[in-house]
């Protein structure tokens, strides 16, 4: 059983890099970096929710390729999942088009450097480590 209403994250990776999104809203939470994403809406997978915020908050085009194992709980009701997503050929560039102000694509050693929304820390590990 699925416990909670599922904010879908997406670890999306390209050459090695994962993406951070810093966000713009709500005022607790702007600055902070954050593995893109949102609730997923009614009739909606987890994997729909995940391309269709992605298209919505990035502009890109993408695919989930696997669910990272773990949840992190958000405000209630919400606990936050993760799906590592790539980039479909051809996609356009993602671009911060919604509630975020600064994108950028972190290499290995770059990680730890973005202050990372607290639930989103442990979340970045284990996407690391099952991507
Ligand atoms: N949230 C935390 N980490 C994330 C995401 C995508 C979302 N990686 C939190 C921030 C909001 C809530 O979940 O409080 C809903 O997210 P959104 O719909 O505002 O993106
Ligand atoms: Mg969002």
């Amino acid at each position: 059983m699925t416990v909670g209403v599922t904010v879908v994250g997406a670890a999306l990776f390209d050459e090695g890099r994962l993406l951070a999104a810093r966000r713009s809203a709500p005022p607790e939470l702007a600055g902070r970096w954050e593995l893109p994403g949102g609730k997923v809406e009614k009739g909606e997978t987890p994997e729909q929710a995940l391309v269709r915020e992605l298209r919505e908050e990035l502009g890109v085009d993408a695919r989930t390729v696997g669910r990272v194992p773990g949840e992190w709980p958000l405000r209630e009701p919400y606990v936050l999942r993760v799906w590592t997503a790539l980039l479909e050929p051809g996609s356009p560039a993602p671009a911060p088009l919604q509630d975020h102000d600064e994108l950028r694509w972190l290499s290995p050693e770059e990680i730890w450097d973005v202050d990372w929304l607290d639930q989103d820390v442990p979340a970045v590990r284990r996407a690391l480590e099952h991507r």
